[in-house]
């Protein structure tokens, strides 16, 4: 290629230390730390700024849809009737998650739990398309431990909440624990619904954590599933999500004529999540099968 561009800084995100993706870096926008983390703003050539949590990516601009929109539509999809919703978002200060799911109309109030201030300072000023939500009217930010929060929620006040947390190390582990889908479990209504994601099945470093999560939401809710996405700058590119619910199955009770009216509004603004790709992101090849085909 004759006019490569030439670049100073480079940074790879080192996947358990063994390989990972490199990005060229045209500038560093913020660093700083939290008490909780490394919080940093890169520019970077091929997927616009690029946000690192103690250098772990949790989201490019040219990418963060496929996460969002694939964290937030499927369940919302899912939910019946035309009640208001009640929505909890733990972690994600981003506000990309929030931002997909107040799209949806029939959202009456959302809880975001994130832990980090600062994750919603950087992301409020460098990443404006994602945080574009975070001053709704029917938000509330709560910056606090998600875990606490869900531990003292009232029974049964949720229609659906989503865990978006970074990797399960350290403070974000209990995110990933039995006590706190346990809790979860409680805060939901009987028809609620729970999405966390579950980091990359290719990978063999993540196969514990995503079978475990698996079997203990298995003995709290009816029906558990996971589904894929494709997210280019995550570890494998590959990556999952888990939906446990205690009363929807997430195809059999997806109905797509309902599911189609309730996008219409802003199917414009959607450029991953359709009704096609829900069925689809259910479909698990072999190898993702079997990891927890022991249940
Ligand atoms: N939360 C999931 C990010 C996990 C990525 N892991 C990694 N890069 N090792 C993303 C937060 C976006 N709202």
């Amino acid at each position: 290629m004759a006019d490569e561009k030439q670049h100073q800084f480079r940074y790879t995100e080192y996947w358990q230390g063994r390989t990972g993706l490199t990005f060229a870096v045209e500038d560093i926008l913020f660093s700083e730390r939290s008490d909780y983390q490394q919080v940093q703003v890169l520019e970077t050539d091929a997927f616009g700024r690029l946000m690192l949590l103690d250098g772990l990516v949790m989201l490019t601009e040219h990418d963060e849809f496929v996460y969002h929109e694939m964290i937030a539509h499927p369940a919302l999809c899912l939910l019946d009737g035309d009640a208001p919703r009640r929505v909890l978002v733990v972690g994600g200060g981003d506000g990309g998650t929030v931002r997909e799911v107040l799209r949806h109309e029939h959202v009456g109030h959302v809880d975001l739990v994130e832990i980090d201030g600062l994750v919603l300072e950087a992301s409020r000023r460098f990443f404006p398309t994602v945080a574009s939500a975070l001053d709704d009217d029917r938000l509330t930010i709560h910056v606090a431990d998600g875990v606490a929060f869900v531990n003292n929620a009232e029974a049964g006040s949720y229609d659906l909440i989503l865990v978006d947390s970074t990797d399960p190390v350290g403070f974000a582990e209990g995110l990933f624990g039995e006590a706190f889908y346990r809790a979860c479990a409680r805060a939901l209504t009987a028809r609620g619904l729970l999405v966390t994601q579950a980091e990359s099945p290719f990978d063999p470093a993540f196969h514990g954590l995503i079978a475990e999560a698996h079997g203990v939401l298995d003995r709290l809710f009816a029906e558990v599933h996971l589904y894929l996405a494709y997210v280019p700058t995550y570890p494998m590119g590959l990556w999952s999500f888990l939906i446990a619910s205690k009363a929807l199955h997430p195809l059999s009770d997806f109905d797509t004529a309902h599911a189609a009216a309730q996008l219409a509004p802003f199917a414009e603004a959607l450029r991953y999540y359709n009704t096609d790709i829900h069925r689809a992101a259910f479909a698990l090849p072999t190898f993702a099968r079997r990891l927890f085909a022991q249940d």
